[in-house]
Order: structure tokens, then sequence, then C-alpha cells
């Protein structure tokens, strides 16, 4: 399996909750690795930015509202089958279908206040991962 990298993000729900431990715990019990990390509160055009592929959406202005409420925790996970290892920890977009056990079930209140995002695919993984991160400050796997 290849090992990969992906774009996490505690939104500021769970930032406002406590539980980025918490999060975190998930991520390195399940052999991922957080390989950079930052807090930040983005800017409308950060958030704009960000989310750009969902322009055209009719929550994209709540999104965007939300995204900039307060500020996220970004991080890098590095492990096999990254991308889709951290989608299913995260669990369904919206938190009422998502499985027990996951992020989302667990911590998140609607399908708005969603707790994290993280990358789609590999394309995207890279795309994000170069949004919020220069090269030199993702560290290599111990
Ligand atoms: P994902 O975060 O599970 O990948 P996407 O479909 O990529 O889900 O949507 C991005 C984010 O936009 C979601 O995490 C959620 O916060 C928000 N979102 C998606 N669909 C809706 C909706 O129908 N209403 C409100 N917000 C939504």
């Amino acid at each position: 399996m290849a090992i990969e990298r992906t774009i996490s993000i505690v939104k500021p729900d769970a930032v406002g909750k406590n539980v980025i431990g918490k999060i975190y715990d998930r991520f390195e019990s399940a052999g991922l690795k957080i390989v950079a990390a930052k807090m930040k509160h983005l800017s409308r055009a950060e958030a704009e930015g960000f989310y750009a592929v969902h322009k055209e959406r009719p929550f994209f202005n709540d999104l965007v509202n939300f995204m900039t409420s307060g500020p996220v925790m970004i991080q890098v996970l590095e492990g096999e089958n990254a991308i889709l290892k951290n989608r299913e920890l995260m669990g369904a977009t919206d938190p009422k279908k998502a499985d027990a056990g996951t992020i989302r079930a667990d911590f998140a209140a609607s399908i708005d206040a969603n707790a994290v995002h993280g990358s789609d695919s590999p394309e995207n993984a890279a795309i994000e991962i170069a949004f919020f991160f220069a090269s030199s400050e993702v560290y290599a796997g111990r």
C-alpha cells in the first residue's frame, strides 16, 4: 500500500469544544503521523480560496462564514493509505449519517458544523497541502 499525505482540518466547532487532542488521538491510533501542523484563523479570502471548488454550491457562503468563525487546526497526516483512512476516521459529511465511532459521529453537531475536513483524492491532497504549507514545513515521517 502506498504511503500518502493528506490534509486534515479540525474546524472551528471542534476547536471551540476543546477536542483537538481527542481528534489527534484518532489519527495516531490509526497509524497516521502528524508531519505538519498550524493553528490559523482563516481570512475570508483564504476560506473562499480553499473551498473554491464549492463556490457555486448553495451552502458556499454559510461554509465560508463558518470556517472563518474561529481558529482552525490544520495538519498534514502521513501514512499508508492516508487519504482514505482519514476519510474513514472522519465519517460521513452529515454527522447524523456517520458511522458510530467516527470523529463526526462523536464530535460534530450538524452538516455545517461537522468537526473536520479531509482531502478526498490524491490530487486534492497535493493542492490542499500546498495551499497551507511550504514543502520545508512538512517533515518526513518517523
Ligand atoms: P466533506 O467535507 O465530507 O468532503 P463536501 O461535500 O466536500 O464534504 O462539502 C464540504 C463541506 O461543506 C462539508 O464538510 C460541510 O461542512 C459543508 N456542506 C456540504 N454539504 C452541505 C449542505 O448540504 N449544507 C451545509 N453545508 C454543507
